[in-house]
């Protein structure tokens, strides 16, 4: 007999769910699935309850909701929400002390303008405030050492040991069961799927299993098979003596909670006492192989599993960083400390999500305290409801390519985010380690040709190519200010220019392919996306993947290359997941991009460069507009597609990557006497933007519907059924839309994230921009109420308001006459 058969107990409703462990995550999350009537829940703890000793048992409980994540800042704003209704005992869960970030640095006073811009996209409420307002706030500080700061009202402390007891009495009043001192040892699978998890007593069938367990990730990870790309690190937390300065302090806690970045600090009251964190010392890995669960015993109740002991040495330098902000701190001391850990991933973003290779294995892992109700609320969807109601593509497990989940790659990433967690960083901001990881095989010419590499899912990007620099010294470009400068160069406007003018060789090789296969596939494909495949072998087609709710999962190309065969265009790694998730016997999905490369030739000249080395007729008669041949370019057989999401006429060609050097050369080669250049991605994603082409995961995702999006025309409800077909029929009028702006001034530049404002008050976000070269203005999609073209609106950048305008779209070339010739 099981433990489970055992327990007996009354009649649960819905699966058999295990989460292993009860930290914050893992009672959030029993108490979402219970409120969902999902009450079949156990949740097995390796420690003493209610303090099992992970990383929750003394998270100071910081809650600084703004963060360039709008899916992150979603999490925060429910756990606020959410906590700010919790009590034990009478004490609220959470305490609306305010977050205040301090500015020492000019460069740092503009970022905290650039992140009160972001806290308006995403609904959180701050204003940037003065040296003498912070010094009102926290009057301990030093005002002259201080520029300004951002000051958060509503942020504040979550007590977060209370708020998990609070969610694991609720959950328990469901049904939940949370059984302490029970070791996870094993996941049992069957199939494909799990069946249960075994435990030092006994045990425990499931049919969905969530690990939860923290920094312990990567130890449950390996008992299932499925890597969790995840790195625990210490980080230094200690609490000074009482100080004369809050003496008499009843509270816990009456200040903001308070940031100062420019040195890798945090601090909040412990009633008369401070709390210090600090990120400024060097990369303390953990192996969490290494760390066992909490024996009281050996303790005695101090020291858990997840509390270090404190290095002097480390914290030397952040004390006197403090002194020097808090001068009342001169004549104190240091009463406690510990290095603490807690997990990193290498994009510093949660793990969340169902692991593709074993069936009812969930990760709920890499969850701050500040995120977790909000992280717990959209894997309990996801689990009930089959997708989560807010985009959490940035948190999806299956994000990470096979390169990326190295432990060599986790280790260095991690320590990596630990480093950078309070830097200012800009939105292009490349990983520095470890490079190069994936290049493409023209990357040897790219570096003759003096490209300037940036990083995407590891993959070398040129952005611009220093040889080009030439072409850009006759062009008359406004000027830019330091951060919209950074990671840019004229030389893109010239490449942009040379794209529409003449012809330009693009590196498309980190694209997505995949390929599908077999007898089902034509029907698996339509059935599965938004516009009509039944088309003869040779035609490509622009079309959507939906979830049953009609959101845009993303939006694909579609090559037909034979009856049973076809090339996808695709754009994340959950494209693949979801594919293979749906994918009937019989049908194969794989994906191709690391064994190939594609490269665009796009521009008038196009059909005169690639004409001349092939056999086959690659006029607009004989090779129209979206479709596909398989031919030979050259000594190299070539898959061509004609399509081009710049906008001009020209193919994508593809081939092996063995071939790919060869390809380039033979097309640059060919291209000297047209004048031909390799251009880079900053031109391109300002001439795709000019045309109005989407990039799926930033300008839309799956909280938008197609019409709203700006694609309904890859829609065919008239096809017969297709995954969220339904949804869309009952979908009202849409309230809000994608909508192209251009900014008033030509001289005036965003980047993204931006909030929008009509009529004053904030309305929307822009969620790609770049300069327009061909139109001479500042092209920005935002979400946005529904506005005639024409309507003036602002955007904030850095504090100050610039004016755009409502524009149709698209705003280049609206009759085609590029690309149809
Ligand atoms: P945990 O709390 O670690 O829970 C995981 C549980 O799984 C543990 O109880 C563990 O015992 C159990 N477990 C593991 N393996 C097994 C097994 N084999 N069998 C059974 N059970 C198992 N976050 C903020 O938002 N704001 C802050 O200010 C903040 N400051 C921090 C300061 C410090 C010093 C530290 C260390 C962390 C801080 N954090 C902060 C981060 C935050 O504490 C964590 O991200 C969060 O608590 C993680 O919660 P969790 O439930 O995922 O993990
Ligand atoms: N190339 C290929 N596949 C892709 C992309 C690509 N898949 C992912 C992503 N990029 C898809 N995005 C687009 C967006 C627009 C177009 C192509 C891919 C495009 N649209 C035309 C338009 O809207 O006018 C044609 C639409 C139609 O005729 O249906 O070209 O870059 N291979």
């Amino acid at each position: 007999m099981s433990a489970r058969d055992a327990a007996g107990g009354a009649a649960a409703a819905g699966p058999r769910v295990v989460i292993v462990g009860a930290g914050i995550v893992g009672c959030a999350l029993a108490d979402e699935l219970t409120a969902r009537g999902w009450t079949d829940v156990t949740v097995l703890e390796q420690g003493p309850l209610p303090a099992p000793g992970g990383s929750t048992s003394h998270a100071p409980g910081l809650v600084f909701r703004t963060s360039p994540s709008r899916t992150l800042t979603a999490f925060a704003r429910y756990t606020v929400e959410k906590f700010g209704s919790l009590d034990v005992d009478g004490v609220p869960c959470f305490d609306p002390v305010g977050g205040l970030e301090l500015a020492t640095t000019p460069a740092r006073l503009a970022d905290l303008h650039r992140r009160a811009g972001l806290a308006a996209s995403w609904g959180v409420h701050g204003e940037v405030v003065s040296a003498a307002r912070c010094k009102e706030l926290w009057p301990l500080i030093d005002e002259s050492a201080v520029l300004g700061g951002f000051h958060t009202p509503d942020d504040g402390l979550a007590r977060a040991l209370p708020a998990a007891r609070a969610q694991l009495a609720r959950a328990e009043g469901r049904g939940a069961r949370f059984l302490e001192r029970h070791t996870v040892t094993g996941i049992e699978r069957a199939g494909g799927r799990v069946t249960g998890v075994v435990t030092d007593r006994g045990v425990f069938p499931a049919d969905h299993v969530v690990s939860a367990a923290g920094f312990w990730g990567p130890v449950i990870g390996r008992m299932a098979g499925v890597d969790v790309p995840l790195q625990p690190l210490a980080h230094q937390y200690a609490r000074t003596e009482p100080l004369p300065g809050l003496a008499g302090a009843t509270a816990e806690a009456s200040r903001p909670i308070l940031r100062f970045q420019d040195r890798d600090l945090y601090f909040r009251e412990h009633t008369d006492r401070l709390g210090i964190g600090s990120y400024a010392h060097r990369p303390l890995p953990v192996d969490p192989f290494a760390v066992p669960g909490y024996d009281e015993a050996r303790a005695g109740g101090l020291r858990m599993p997840s509390s270090l002991p404190f290095t002097e040495e480390d914290w030397a330098p952040s004390w006197e960083d403090c002194r020097r902000l808090m001068p009342a701190l001169r004549g104190s001391a240091i009463e406690e400390g510990f290095n603490g850990v807690f997990s990193f991933t290498p994009d510093g973003m949660p793990l969340l999500g169902e692991a593709r290779t074993l069936r009812g294995f969930w990760l709920a892992e890499a969850v701050w305290v500040t995120h977790s109700a909000g992280a717990a609320r959209a894997v309990a969807e996801w689990m009930v409801d089959g997708r989560p109601e807010l985009d959490v593509h940035e948190c999806d497990l299956t994000r990470f390519e096979d390169a990326q989940r190295s432990p060599a790659y986790v280790r260095d990433r991690g320590a990596q985010q630990f480093v950078e967690v309070y830097d200012v960083l800009h939105p292009l901001q490349p990983m520095e380690q470890p490079r190069p990881l994936r290049v493409s095989p023209f990357h040897a010419r790219q570096q003759e040709l003096g490209a300037y590499f940036l990083e995407g899912g590891g993959w070398e990007r040129p952005h611009w190519y220093e040889a080009n620099a030439p072409l850009a010294a006759d062009l008359d470009l406004p000027g830019r200010d330091a951060w919209s400068a950074l990671h840019w160069s004229p030389v893109a406007a010239a490449e942009a220019r040379m794209t529409r003018e003449r012809v330009a060789l693009y590196d498309m090789t980190p694209l997505r392919r995949l390929e599908v296969t077999g007898p089902g596939a034509l029907g698996f494909l339509h059935g599965m996306t938004t516009n009509n495949l039944r088309k003869k072998p040779g035609a490509v087609t622009y079309t959507l993947l939906l979830d049953r709710t009609g959101g845009i999962r993303s939006d694909l190309t579609v090559a037909r290359l034979g009856p049973d065969r076809f090339q996808v265009g695709a754009n994340s790694p959950a494209d693949l997941d979801w594919l293979v998730r749906h994918a009937p016997d019989g049908v194969t999905v794989r994906d191709i991009t690391s064994g190939t490369c594609c490269v665009g030739v796009w521009g008038p000249l196009a059909r005169a460069l690639v004409q001349p080395l092939t056999r086959d007729d690659f006029s607009h008669e004989g090779f129209g507009y979206f479709r596909a041949k398989e031919t030979y370019v050259g000594h190299v057989p070539v898959t061509a597609l004609r399509l081009s999401y710049v906008g001009e006429l020209g193919w994508e060609l593809y081939t092996s990557a063995d071939l790919g050097l060869r390809l380039w050369d033979t097309l640059w080669e060919a291209g000297a006497e047209h004048g031909v250049i390799a251009a880079g991605r900053s031109a391109f994603n300002s001439l795709r933007l000019e045309k109005g082409y989407r990039a799926w995961g930033v300008d839309m995702t799956d909280e938008h519907d197609p019409y709203e999006a700006g694609v309904g025309f890859a829609v065919r409800l008239d096809k017969g059924d297709f995954v969220g077909r339904e949804a869309l029929r009952l979908r009202g009028a849409p309230r809000r839309r994608l909508t192209p702006l251009l900014l008033d001034d030509p001289g005036a530049v965003v980047l993204g994230k931006e909030p929008v404002y009509v009529d004053g008050v904030p309305a929307g976000y822009v969620t790609s921009a770049a300069y327009g070269y061909t139109v001479g203005r500042c092209v920005a999609y935002a979400w946005l109420p529904v506005l005639a073209a024409g309507t003036g609106v602002s955007v904030e950048y850095f504090g100050e308001k610039v004016g755009a305008t409502v524009a149709d779209e698209p705003l280049f070339d609206p009759t085609m006459s590029r690309i149809r010739c």
